[in-house]
Parts: C-alpha cells; structure tokens; sequence
C-alpha cells in the first residue's frame, strides 16, 4: 500500500468506551462526522473533520487538522493528527488528538473497504454551563472510506441532461474518438503492444484515399514522420495543426454552450486564467460567509463551482512505466515546478504575442492540455461492468458496444468518454480562453493585424500572419447538418457508419503493420508499456511528449 492511498473522505464514527452492553448503539455514540484527509508523499497529514458527517451539505462546521502525519512499522500504518473548530464559528473552541492505524486488509476479504481505528482525545474544554465538556475525555473511533465522488454525481456540477444526452451519444463519442485518432499514437498488436506509432504515417496511401472518401483526411499531422516507426515525431509548429485543435474544440464547447443557452442556463465554467485547481483541493469546497444572524461569526457555505477538482488518486503501479507517468503528473510536485509554470506561459501576452495560431495550439495540446486531461482522470473511472458478466473492465480501442455509451463512461483519460465530463468543460474553457489571450496579446503589440469572422457558427479569425489555415478542419461538412438534428436516427445512423469504416482502415493498417527489423534489435526511444491493459482506451492519448521541429 501506498501512503497517498489514505487520501480521501471517510466517514467518521466515535463511540464512548462504555463496557456495558447497549440495545441501541445511540447510547454510545460520541460523534459522527466527515473527514477528510491529504496524505502527502512525505507522510504529512492534512484535511478536516466536519459536521454533519453527510457529503455536499449546503453549510457545514469545520474542524482543520494540524501536526498530522503517518508512519509505517512492519507494514503497520499509524498515524496521528491534532483537529481545532475554525476561528469565529460555533466549534471554535473544539480541539482534539486522534492516534490511530490503518486496519487490517484480510487476503480472502471480500469488498473490503480501507478503514481507520483509533482513539480520540479531547484535548481542552469547550462549551460553558450545561454544554461544558470537560477535557481528558477519551472515544474509539472508526473512519470508513467512500468512493471518490465523480464530477458527474455533484448535482450543480453535472451536464444538464439534454447536453448529456447529445454528448454521450454514440455518434459523438465516435467523433471525438475518430478526431484525435488519426492525429495521434496507437499500440501494435502483440508481441509489440509496447510499441506505439503515430496512425497517420501507418496508413498506406489506399487507406488515406478512402479516409478521404469519408471526409476524415488528416490534412495537417500535428507530429513530423519520424525516422523509425516507433520512434517520436517532432510537433509542426507551422503547418496550422494546432489551429484545428483550438477551432474543433471551440465548436464543440459553441454547441453544448447553444443547448445551455436554449434551457436559460448559465454554461459550466472555465478554469480560471493563471491558476488552475490547486494541488490537495478537496472535493466539496466551503467558502467563508459572514453569519447574517450572528454578527462576527463565519459560516461555510458549500460552493459547487470550485467543487468536483480534487486530483483523483493514481493507480500505484510501480510496475507499469505508464502509471509511474500518470503518478507524476497528479502530484504537486508536478504541480508547482511544470504545471502550474505552463499555464502561465501560456497566459503570458508576451508569449503569446511571439505565436501563430497554429503553435499555440499544438504546443497546448500536446503539453498542458494532455496533462490536464491525466492529471484529472480517474483510473478507475475507465472500468464499467460487462453487461453480460458483470466483470469490470476497461474499454479496447476499437469496441464500440453499446455499454460504452453509457453517460456514465466519462473516464477523462480517453478521447471515447472524455468529452462526456463536466471537467472536460473546464478544462476546454481554459484552452479556449488561451485564444482570447492570445488575440488581445497580438492586438495591445499591433492593433487590427488579426481579424475576426465567423466561420461555420463559431467566433474565429481570418488567415494572414498569424493564421495560415483557411478552413480548420472539425468533422465532415455534410454531417453538420445531422448534428443539429443528433436524434433524427438516419443521420445519426450515418455518421456512426462512416466513423466507423475509418476506425476498421485504421484498425486493419495497425494490425498488418510490421516493425522494421532493426525495430527487433538494440534501443528503442519509445515510450514503452509493459503492461498493456492497464491503460484504459488503449490508445494512451493523452500522454505525448514532444519535441519541436528545429
Ligand atoms: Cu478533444
């Protein structure tokens, strides 16, 4: 077990240490109560204890832990924290130390949930009068872990449902899906399933005529051809790759914006311009409000818009390099020296007023935008249960079946279901919101050399210096029609078929791939996986590297 494992919300119980027997267990209860814990690699504990126990109430009473940390003996968990009530609120004169240990994980155990045992004490008097409670009282309590609550199961954060509708349909999964496909990477079959190559340059020039056929064809790779097959290509800053990732993506965020619109609500918001979701966030975040009917006391009151960011936990695989990638990048360590630098950059008019269009793009997508997308998945998100079996497992590249259109399948770390997340609105928000910099930064250094037009129902830009594509490729011009009329099902029915022959041209030229000989001998600089299954989606998008053309 990994000590980050212990992050998470618990719901908290104390019993007093009452040695007679009890019919009712209400007669021993000292206290019940939500915890939350951060557990920093390093073993510091941070979180709160609050009241009521019950998750995403409207205001709550916070107890904030300090001096928290963990230690490991002999494979035994201990830990012990100090919680304090929050200055100028009903609890403030709470304090208490809590001493306790990670309980046993039976090996035949059958759903065994993480839980803490421990005891507590009260460590100064609170209340007066009648309410006094003395210090040196004592308790045993048991924490219990939940299940990490999805985005999607926040109420006020969810896609209102006519937008989920239209998103988790099977004909948008697949042009989300069959978009990011032809420009990126895919595994070989075994015996190479460790080796990935970029779609585009496996296809032969037969393939690509009828991709072109399908209105699919990839007009401008993102990455060079590279040397070697399995080696990486460089990211064309030139060639206006990156200015069909921005205009595709703000057509979408314009379509489900439209569908909130229609219903009179207001649209999910972005990330905020410099700084993302903080590392160690909770979950359900309060703010602080004066207590309109206790001048000079605070109340917390839960804030839905900087809920649903907490960073889920990695897999802890140490066994898989992928995972080892994945951990990294949910840590804040990656946080604070990379992350939070990028976003920045990338907000920085100077910067910005040095690129085109179309390197903005691309160096967004293939750097922030894919760690956002990592960062903020939930590995656990990626398994859905077999309808036939009832056997949890991750979704293959190329399998379509019907479970997978279930709105429930928004794992964020794969371009079938990622679109179908609240955070996808969040996080896109922020990449959108990079053009709008990018535009003012270019205007405040020479005023009206960009500008602007309509193009196809969305805000853009007309081509010139700084944008050199005339018609940023989306999807097939004839299916935008379809799309505005999703539910008439002969349309729906069309698109799905045509998506679908691309995936099959796309699925046939990896499966006949052969690697070059000299593949078999000696290094490889490729991103390796030892472990193929373990990376839901199969075509590990979201994770590139990149190099820039010299
Ligand atoms: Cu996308």
């Amino acid at each position: 077990m990994d000590i980050r494992q212990l992050t998470g919300y618990y719901t908290y119980r104390s019993f007093l240490n009452n040695p007679v027997p009890v019919d009712d267990f209400n007669q021993i209860k000292f206290a019940e109560a939500e915890l939350f814990l951060n557990v920093h690699s390093g073993g510091t504990i941070t979180g709160t204890l609050s009241f009521p126990a019950q998750p995403a109430q409207a205001e709550k009473l916070f107890m904030d832990i300090t001096k928290g940390s963990v230690n490991i003996l002999q494979d035994q968990f201990n830990f012990e924290f100090t919680a304090q009530g929050r200055k100028d609120t009903e609890i403030f004169d709470y304090l208490y130390d809590y001493y306790g240990s990670v309980t046993h994980t039976w090996q035949n155990g059958v759903n065994q949930r993480l839980s803490l045992a421990g005891t507590v004490l009260r460590a100064q008097d609170h209340g007066s009068g009648d309410h006094l409670a003395k210090t040196g009282a004592t308790a045993s309590f048991i924490a219990v872990q939940r299940d990490f609550v999805e985005p999607r199961d926040i109420q006020e954060i969810s896609i209102i449902p006519s937008a989920l509708q239209m998103v988790s349909a099977k004909s948008h999964r697949l042009i989300h899906a069959v978009w990011h496909t032809l420009r990126g990477l895919i595994d070989l079959p075994e015996p190479n399933s460790d080796k990935l190559v970029y779609v585009w340059y496996i296809l032969d020039e037969e393939s690509k005529n009828k991709i072109r056929e399908l209105g699919w064809y990839l007009e401008r790779p993102p990455f060079t051809k590279p040397p070697h097959p399995t080696e990486r290509g460089s990211l064309n800053l030139t060639n206006g790759a990156g200015e069909d990732f921005l205009f595709m993506h703000r057509k979408m965020i314009t379509m489900i914006k439209k569908e909130y619109e229609s219903k009179g609500l207001p649209y999910i918001h972005s990330w905020k311009a410099t700084s993302l979701p903080l590392p160690n966030i909770p979950q359900f975040v309060y703010s602080e409000n004066d207590d309109a009917s206790n001048p000079g006391k605070k109340i917390f009151e839960f804030n839905p818009l900087e809920s649903g960011n907490m960073v889920p936990l990695p897999p802890f695989d140490p066994k898989d390099e992928n995972n080892n990638v994945i951990d990294f990048i949910k840590s804040s360590e990656f946080f604070y020296n990379i992350m939070g630098n990028m976003a920045r950059i990338f907000s920085n008019p100077t910067v910005l007023g040095t690129l085109s269009l179309g390197a903005l793009g691309n160096l967004i997508e293939f750097t922030i935008h894919n760690w956002m997308h990592m960062r903020w998945a939930n590995d656990k998100g990626a398994l859905l249960p077999d309808p036939k079996t009832g056997e949890l497992k991750y979704r293959d590249t190329f399998d379509f079946d019907p479970m997978w259109s279930d709105p429930k399948y928004d794992y964020l770390g794969e371009f079938y279901s990622s679109h179908v997340n609240p955070l996808f609105w969040r996080l896109h928000g922020w990449v959108d919101d990079r053009i709008e910099d990018w535009f003012n930064a270019h205007e405040s250094i020479k005023p009206g050399e960009i500008e602007r037009r309509e193009l196809n129902g969305v805000s853009w830009f007309k081509p010139g210096k700084w944008i050199h594509v005339e018609k940023p490729f989306y999807w097939p011009k004839d299916m935008n029609n379809h799309l505005h009329k999703m539910h008439n099902d002969n349309n729906e029915q069309k698109i799905e078929e045509d998506i679908l022959k691309v995936m099959d041209i796309i699925k046939a030229a990896r499966n006949a791939f052969v690697l070059p000989t000299s593949e078999s001998f000696g290094a490889s600089i490729s991103v390796t996986r030892t472990n193929a299954t373990l990376i839901p989606g199969g075509l590990m998008n979201f994770i590139h590297t990149i190099d820039i053309e010299k």
